[in-house]
């Protein structure tokens, strides 16, 4: 008999069994629009990312250009309460930033 392991049963396992399977990640955007200022996306990225400033600058102005960008990729939960976190901020400053999330 083979010593090694059995890497058919275990994929098996994994596709049978959900407590085993990977959690669905998403991604965590933010979108273009004409009126929330450079600066204040900057900021977003810096405090809800956790991007250096040299990183937000150059994200920012790749959402800019290209109209939207992946900021992060998080577990469902994680990605919830990160969007509703900059909505809830950008609106308080009455920006119109929308931040969504997809799945990765
Ligand atoms: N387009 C905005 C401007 O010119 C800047 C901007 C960048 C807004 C990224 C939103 O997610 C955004 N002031």
């Amino acid at each position: 008999m083979s010593e090694q392991p059995n890497f058919a049963q275990e994929v098996d396992a994994e596709i049978s069994d959900p407590q085993l399977e990977e959690p669905q990640l998403y991604e965590v955007m933010l979108l273009n629009d004409d009126y929330t200022t450079m600066d204040f996306v900057i900021d977003v990225l810096m405090q809800f990312f956790r991007k250096s400033y040299s990183e937000a600058e150059l994200l920012m102005f790749t959402i800019h250009e290209q109209g939207s960008a992946v900021c992060a990729i998080y577990s469902r939960e994680i990605a919830e309460m990160r969007v509703k976190q900059v909505v809830d901020h950008a609106r308080a400053h009455e920006y119109p930033l929308l931040c969504v999330m997809q799945p990765h």
